[in-house]
């Protein structure tokens, strides 16, 4: 029997210890107990990360909506399986039961076959968030296609690449989308895209807006009219454990968006099973994540992870401050979320606002709170611990990456004792070590290294998109035999893991190695500062001293910056040693970030070395607006 519901700390140390003595026991029991499976696999793992090569339940034959959708009808085939949450609180909710999402899924799966689409194609989703962005990822999966889902927020430009890149057959969008009081033209965007994609053979158009748009006679088909007239009911197709399920593209610091490339079993058994833990979902919670299907945490933990478990999943389609900053709260009262997964950029947001967004709403539903995306700093933490959790609901910090597939370091709820900024420990068949610049492996305790995995679990890509050589050069090459996962971490004397940034970040000074998340943290701790960072600047004496860009939490500060520079410096010698006090202090009124949140430190660190002439490319911005604002004031 396998413990696929772990329920105390010495439960967790007991699994985590049979998943590293015997891997392949350990997940075959999991695969065996909870999934359909229209075959057995005749090996449970092979690997060798020198090619890299892996390969999971090999042989075995399954498909992954008939474990998310099909196998719950019977039991649960009334229960709400998504819950649609507009864009307008005044627009209606809807609430899709397993039943509903079956005939659905088929329908749509139907349409796709019509329209000449077969198991190994790929269709690109460019849909905003509404229940056809769920369907259509399901109806792919349904027919063996590969879906490759493009954010609906990037630039036509962004998508024309990853449309060529894994040279789609299909692009999948509507008129249009929703977004606070804003309404975008997406049609337009794909159309743009299109002038320079000739594998696109066909367009289905789903309607939101009702915009005027133009329709491409023989390419462009609206969608409704041709789901109305399929057929209800769709055949899975049959698929082998390691086919193809998504690609899904990740920017890389420089050059080409990367596609990952995900299959089919390992990530079903992986994504199911670390849903189930990392939120101790249980049969009647409503559990709700705000990423964006367009990102591997929607991927993973909007979709698949609460499907494969029969869960009841929302899928929001606005913004946390349309028509106010309570909307989140709202939200949570309104259908009495249980589960609340979130990323650090959103908390820190939410926090700078009054608290009356907060008092308003009755949030005593919450039972685990998640974050997931880049380091939590210290303030934020305890602001979603006190206000939020009203400090009885347990955080969760789950380090992962679009790579990885599923969470990978993370506390079970209720189960782990949490350290803010600690990630804490690794999940069950999850083998972390932290390495040296010498390529040695840090074995004792504290330590501070590049963060890497020393053996493979379910559910991690398995190569990028038609480049091979890259993924064996950007993963597996740093150091022999592992995974390389860009990140630095620290790891206390307890065994529980820190994550400190991407090592790209890490600056050196003086002959020490600084990691970006700590020192911001310091400098976060300011009551004056909203958020920051830091990147490092060439510097005569110490090889590379440190710039700070700096956001004030009210712009009308009274107190001089002279005085918030030492201030703030103070700071950083109190909690990490004058080493890292900053050298220069820029205010500014925003970070240049990614649609997820993430600072974009290169653009940061080009300002900071006064090369403004090439900043790559800023088009997968969320405010491409501030960076002008940045390079006008640098100092
Ligand atoms: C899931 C996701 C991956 C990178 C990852 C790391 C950062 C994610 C984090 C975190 C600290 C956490 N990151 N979760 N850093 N603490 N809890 O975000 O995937 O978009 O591919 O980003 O995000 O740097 O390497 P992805």
């Amino acid at each position: 029997m396998s413990q696929y519901h772990i329920k105390s700390l010495e439960e967790y140390f007991q699994v985590y210890r049979k998943s590293i003595r015997d891997p392949e026991t350990f997940w075959e029991e999991i695969a065996e107990e909870n999934f359909i499976w229209r075959k057995r696999w005749n090996k449970v793992l092979d690997w060798d990360f020198s090619k890299p090569k892996v390969t999971w339940f090999q042989g075995a034959q399954l498909n992954i909506t008939e474990n998310c959708i099909d196998r719950h009808l019977p039991t649960r085939g009334n229960k709400t399986a998504l819950i649609f949450e507009p864009n307008n609180p005044e627009e209606k909710t809807q609430h899709i039961t397993y039943k509903q999402l079956h005939q659905r899924v088929c329908q749509f799966a139907n349409v796709l076959k019509e329209k000449g689409i077969k198991k190994g194609d790929r269709v690109c989703i460019y849909l905003p968030m509404i229940p056809e962005l769920a369907i259509s990822v399901l109806a792919c999966a349904r027919i063996g296609a590969i879906h490759s889902v493009v954010f609906a927020g990037f630039s036509a430009t962004a998508l024309r690449t990853r449309i060529n890149d894994c040279e789609c057959n299909m692009v999948i969008t509507s008129d249009g989308s929703f977004r606070g009081n804003k309404t975008i033209d997406l049609k337009v965007i794909v159309d743009e895209a299109l002038k320079d994609a000739p594998c696109v053979e066909t367009v289905l158009v789903a309607q939101r807006t009702h915009s005027e748009i133009e329709m491409k006679e023989g390419r462009d088909f609206w969608l409704e009219p041709l789901i109305e007239a399929a057929y209800k009911d769709c055949a899975i197709e049959v698929m082998d454990a390691e086919d193809p399920l998504f690609i899904l593209y990740t920017s890389g610091s420089t050059g080409m968006p990367k596609g990952m490339m995900h299959t089919t079993a390992g990530y079903m058994v992986y994504i199911a099973y670390t849903f189930k833990n990392v939120f101790q979902y249980r049969e009647e919670d409503v559990y709700w994540c705000t990423a964006d299907i367009g990102w591997i945490t929607g991927h993973s933990y909007i979709l698949y992870g609460p499907l494969a478990n029969g869960a009841t999943t929302v899928m929001f389609e606005g913004v946390p401050n349309y028509p106010d900053w309570g909307r989140f709260w709202q939200i949570v009262e309104k259908h009495k979320v249980n589960q609340f997964y979130t990323a650090p950029t959103a908390i820190r947001a939410l926090a700078k606002e009054n608290l009356s967004f907060v008092e308003k709403y009755d949030l005593s539903s919450l039972k685990v709170l998640g974050t997931v995306g880049e380091p939590i700093n210290e303030e934020a933490w305890h602001w979603y611990d006190d206000i939020i959790g009203k400090g009885n609901t347990p955080i969760v910090d789950t380090w992962w990456q679009t790579e990885t597939g599923g969470i990978m370091i993370s506390p079970i709820p209720f189960v782990t004792p949490t350290i803010p900024t600690f990630a804490t420990l690794p999940f069950p068949g999850i083998q972390p070590c932290l390495m040296d610049e010498t390529g040695e492996e840090i074995k004792g305790n504290p330590a501070n290294g590049r963060l890497c995995v020393k053996f493979p679990w379910p559910s991690m890509a398995r190569t990028i998109w038609g480049n091979h050589q890259r993924y064996k050069d950007t993963y597996f090459s740093t150091f022999e035999n592992k995974y390389f996962t860009g990140d630095g971490a620290l790891r206390d004397n307890t065994g529980y893991y820190r994550i400190t940034g991407r090592v790209d970040d890490v600056i050196i000074v003086s002959g020490h190695n600084l990691g970006t998340a700590p020192i911001e943290d310091a400098i976060n701790e300011h009551p004056a500062v909203a958020e920051s960072a830091i990147v490092g600047f060439p510097h005569d004496v110490k090889g590379n001293a440190l710039y700070g860009y700096v956001i004030l939490k009210e712009t009308g500060e009274t107190r001089n910056h002279g005085n918030l520079r030492k201030e703030i410096n103070q700071l950083i010698t109190e909690k990490i040693g004058p080493i890292a006090k900053l050298d220069k202090i820029q205010f500014t009124s925003g970070l240049p970030k990614t649609r997820s949140g993430k600072i974009m430190r290169r653009i940061l660190r080009k300002i900071a070395h006064k090369e403004t002439s090439n900043l790559g490319d800023t088009s997968t911005l969320l405010n491409p607006e501030v960076v002008q604002e940045i390079i006008e004031n640098a100092l």
